[in-house]
């Protein structure tokens, strides 16, 4: 190791240890802490069906070239992530990236083999997977309603692939070995007023009750519903809020997913980690930004991330809070964008993880006592920590990183066109 890295990590171990941090103990912690990395960033929410373009209120921006096209490209880009972050991760597919041979194959008909390539890549490069139903992109969604939908045949289209995506989420946890966490999110809403918000909510409840009625294994599938606030054409009404799914997970005990662009400008999500983990058995984070309309910006180390990253840390409660990303900028070098939102993400976790817990508790209500002891924790090296995580690690620091990143984008540009 090169001396003045050890140096400098030797000096901060010092200085946290006297506020009762062990920095040692905080590196096992984030190294054994997975990011579910949303594939979705490679190509702009693209997907490998032939049809539709993209929609259910969502937009990717920007024109970055070098967009992956296919399963290999993507996994391709994938792997070049890896390289850029410490420790062992997941990837979060949608069912739209199934590999069907050239094959129509409806979304109702979907299998796990139509996800082989994914299934033996994790395994050959020790990642798991992760698996969303994809409601959107699909002519069966062009009326923006479809677990809501009031034509029975629709409804009934989506229940079954909802119900087909479970299936397949768990022959993946299965075959990994590794629980694949299934998340469902719609895009149904009203762009204007609606006179009765009752009867979407209806169908709603009716469809999730079709799609959780089979009781799967928890070792193989974990199961999470995803609310929004609202979605491009579904400003005045979304039928799938956050009071409406935390009430559907807290009654079937599903994990509930936080999207942290999914709420209002000013709502905590933070907040809510505490306030919910009493009553469903596990939260689903998606890691985002939110910026006025979009939900999806990358990531930055923001207070919101701090925040979140603390309360995720401050309870113990990482096996409980699935850390999944969820963003798409195609505005952005694709891989850069993927790989500096995981990273920012794992930055604050470490400084969530060096926080001199005991310390801060202990100064609770002391009023300016507690806050000198959070400032002056708050300046405390944790870059030093995180370089010697990298070094030991083997993954590179900046500004490697980002020019391996830009590197690999410039390849993979002139070879794709
Ligand atoms: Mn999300």
């Amino acid at each position: 190791m090169e001396k003045s890295l050890e140096k400098s990590y030797d000096l901060a171990r010092t200085q946290y240890h006297a506020l009762g941090v062990d920095t040692d103990t905080a590196l096992k912690q984030l190294l054994s802490t997975p990011l579910s990395l949303q594939c979705w960033q490679g190509d702009d929410v693209g997907g490998f069906e032939e049809s539709s373009a993209l929609s259910g209120g969502i937009l990717a921006t920007g024109n970055y070239p070098g967009k992956a096209t296919g399963g290999s490209e993507l996994r391709a880009d994938l792997l070049e992530v890896f390289t850029l972050l410490p420790g062992k991760h997941r990837v979060n597919i949608h069912a739209m990236y199934a590999e069907t041979d050239g094959k129509r194959v409806e979304r109702d008909q979907l299998e796990p083999e139509h996800f082989r390539h994914w299934i033996d890549w994790a395994r050959n490069h020790s990642a798991g997977l992760d698996f969303n139903s994809t409601f959107f992109s699909h002519p069966k969604a062009a009326d923006g309603r479809t677990l809501t939908n009031s034509d029975p045949a629709i409804r009934a289209f989506w229940v079954k692939h909802a119900k087909i995506c479970r299936t397949i989420a768990a022959a993946i946890g299965r075959e990994l070995r590794s629980p694949c966490v299934h998340n469902l999110w719609i895009p149904d809403g009203s762009k204007d007023l609606v006179a009765d918000r009752t009867t979407p909510r209806k169908l709603l409840k009716d469809s999730l009750d079709q799609i959780f009625s089979e009781t799967l294994s928890h070792q193989e599938c974990i199961d999470a519903v995803e609310s929004k606030l609202f979605g491009i054409g579904s400003e005045s009404f979304v039928a799938g809020s956050h009071e409406f799914y935390m009430g559907y997970a807290l009654s079937k005990g599903l994990l509930l997913c936080l999207d942290m662009g999914h709420f209002h400008p000013t709502e905590s999500v933070a907040d809510k980690v505490s306030a919910l983990l009493p009553f469903v058995p596990g939260i689903l984070v998606h890691v985002s930004r939110g910026v006025r309309w979009d939900s999806d910006h990358v990531p930055v180390a923001d207070d919101a991330l701090r925040s979140l990253a603390r309360e995720a840390v401050r309870p113990g409660a990482i096996g409980r809070v699935h850390l999944a990303l969820d963003f798409f900028d195609a505005s952005w070098n694709r891989i850069g964008a993927l790989a500096a939102g995981a990273r920012s993400l794992q930055r604050v976790l470490l400084s969530a993880l060096l926080e001199p817990r005991a310390l801060l508790e202990t100064l609770e209500g002391s009023h300016f006592e507690a806050s000198a002891a959070a400032e002056h924790a708050g300046e405390l090296p944790h870059g030093a920590v995180w370089e010697r995580f990298l070094e030991t690690e083997g993954v590179p620091g900046w500004p490697e990183w980002s020019e391996a990143a830009a590197l690999y984008e410039k390849r993979a540009a002139e070879e794709r066109g």
